[in-house]
C-alpha cells in the first residue's frame, strides 16, 4: 500500500479572544490538514499545527514520502526524521514546554502517522481504536475548558460566548458549556488574574458544580511559594493542579508540598524530560498529546510507561479541528491508562470544521468513539477550501498570543513567574 500523494493544506478558523498566562488568542487560530494518498486510492487525514516554521517541516516531509508504505511506521519515522534535520522548532507562545529535536521530529511525524492509521483502518474496515488495541470505553470525557475572556475582540463584535472576568463570568461560561456539552469535569485556564482571584473562582465553582471534578492550569505563572500556596488552599477541591510552576526542578519542589497531583504538559513534553521527572518525583499526571508526542502509537506507549511509574494519564488540547478530535478520541479509547477526562477547545470553535457535520457529538460531555473505519470522519472539502482561504487573508503565520496582547496593553509582558 504505497503512498502515492500527500496533501498539505492550512487552514484558519475563528477564534475567540481567550486569556492565558501569554497573551490572548489572536482571532484567527491555525492548523494544518494533511492528505495522504495511496495507490490503492485510499485517503488517510492528519491535523497539526499551523505556524509557519512547522507547516514548512510538514510540506518538506510530506515530500519525502511518496513511494513508502503506509504501513511502514518506521521507515516514515525515519524519512520524517531526515528531511527535518537537526533543526528544532519552537513555539513563541511557549505554552507547550521547550523544543527539542525530538519534538520536532515528532510533531512533523504525528499528522502522517495519524494519516496512515486512517488508511490502514480503511483497508481493514477497522476504526482506529482497533489498531491501537481496541476500546476499553466507547465515549471519551472531555473536559469544559474554561477560559477568562474578554466579551470580542477590540476591534470586532463580541462574540456569542461574552465576557468572563471574575468568578461569576468563569461560572457563568462554565454553566453554558455543561449545560451545551454536558461536560461532567471542568478545567480552569489560569495564570491570567492573581492568584487570591483564581482560587475564589475555582471554589466558586466547587459550589455551583459540587459534582464535577476540577482542574486549574497557569501554564507556569506562579513561583514555587506561590504554588505551594495555592496548591493548599485549594485542598480537597482539586482533581489535579497542572503545571503550577517552570520546569522540572520548580514541579519538583512544589509537588511534596501540596495536597494533589501535579500534571503536566509543559515540563514534561518529550520522552527524554520523564526520567529527570519521574526521578525527582514532579508529575502525577502527564497531559499526553499525540500532535507532539509522536502520533497515535507512541502516545499510547507512553501512557503504558508511565502507568508503571504510577503517573496517571490525561490529555492536552490546543485550538483544534475534527480530524483531530477523532484521533484524540481513538487514542483516549484504547488507551486504559487515560482516566481523566480529556481537554479540549473544541467549543470555542463554535461548529467550525473541516470534517463532515455527523460523525463526531459530544454526549454526556464525552465523544463516542466514531465505528466507521479509520479515523470515521470525512473531510468536508468546501469547508476546507474556505478555511484554506480564510488562512491565505488572514495575515496570520504563526501564533503569538503576547504580541496580539501587547497590541492593547503595551505594557504586558510574559514573565514566569508572574506571582
Ligand atoms: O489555548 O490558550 C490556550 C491554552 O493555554 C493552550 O495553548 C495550552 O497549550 O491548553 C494548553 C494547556 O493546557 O496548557
Ligand atoms: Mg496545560
Amino acid at each position: 500500500m504505497l503512498i502515492r500523494e500527500v496533501t498539505v493544506t492550512p487552514v484558519a478558523f475563528r477564534d475567540p479572544p481567550l486569556l492565558n498566562a501569554a497573551g490572548v488568542h489572536e482571532p484567527w487560530a491555525l492548523r494544518t490538514i494533511v492528505e495522504v494518498v495511496t495507490d490503492e486510492g485510499l485517503t488517510g487525514l492528519g491535523e497539526t499545527y499551523g505556524d509557519l516554521d512547522h507547516l514548512g517541516k510538514v510540506r518538506t516531509a510530506a515530500r519525502s514520502l511518496i513511494g513508502l508504505d503506509a504501513y511502514h511506521r518506521n521507515a516514515v519515522y525515519s524519512a520524517v526524521a531526515a528531511s527535518v534535520g537537526a533543526e528544532v522548532v519552537t513555539d513563541k507562545h511557549g505554552l507547550t514546554g521547550a523544543s527539542t529535536r525530538e519534538k520536532t521530529v515528532d510533531r512533523v511525524f504525528s499528522p502522517f502517522e495519524v494519516a496512515c492509521l486512517d488508511i490502514q483502518g480503511k483497508a481493514a474496515g477497522r476504526p482506529v481504536a482497533d489498531l491501537l488495541g481496541g476500546k476499553v470505553r466507547d465515549a471519551v470525557p472531555y473536559s469544559a475548558y474554561l477560559f477568562y475572556k474578554w466579551a470580542g475582540h477590540p476591534d470586532g463584535p463580541d462574540d456569542v460566548f461574552g465576557a468572563a472576568l471574575d468568578s461569576a463570568g468563569l461560572v457563568e461560561q462554565a454553566r453554558l458549556l455543561v449545560d451545551r456539552y454536558g461536560f461532567r469535569s471542568i478545567k480552569v485556564k489560569g495564570g491570567v488574574l492573581p492568584p487570591a482571584e483564581e482560587i475564589e473562582a475555582v471554589l466558586a465553582l466547587r459550589e455551583a458544580f459540587p459534582g464535577h471534578p476540577l482542574r486549574l492550569d497557569p501554564n507556569a505563572a506562579w513561583s514555587v511559594d506561590t504554588s505551594i500556596e495555592v496548591g493548599r488552599a485549594l485542598d480537597g477541591v482539586l482533581e489535579y493542579l497542572e503545571d503550577p510552576a517552570d520546569g522540572i526542578a520548580a514541579m519538583a519542589a512544589v509537588a511534596p508540598h501540596v495536597p494533589m497531583r501535579l500534571a503536566t504538559n509543559m515540563c514534561v513534553v518529550t520522552p527524554d524530560h520523564l526520567p529527570p521527572a519521574i526521578r525527582q518525583g514532579a508529575i502525577g499526571v502527564l497531559l499526553i498529546d499525540h500532535h507532539y508526542w509522536g502520533g497515535l502509537v507512541k502516545s499510547s506507549h507512553i501512557a503504558t510507561l508511565c502507568a508503571t511509574f504510577g503517573i496517571e494519564l490525561s490529555m492536552h488540547s490546543n485550538s483544534h479541528l475534527g480530524v483531530s478530535l477523532a484521533a484524540m478520541t481513538h487514542l483516549a479509547a484504547a488507551t486504559p491508562a487515560v482516566t481523566h477526562a480529556c481537554d479540549t477547545h473544541t467549543p470555542w470553535q463554535d461548529g467550525q470544521d473541516v470534517v463532515a457535520p455527523g460523525a463526531l457529538r459530544f454526549v454526556d460531555g464525552a465523544v463516542p468513539v466514531p465505528d466507521g473505519p479509520g479515523l470515521g470522519v470525512e473531510l468536508d472539502r468546501d469547508a476546507l477550501a474556505v478555511m484554506n482561504e480564510q488562512y491565505e487573508k488572514c495575515g496570520i503565520r504563526s501564533r503569538d498570543d503576547t504580541s496580539y496582547m501587547k497590541r492593547f496593553h503595551p505594557s504586558f509582558s510574559r514573565r514566569r513567574p508572574r506571582w
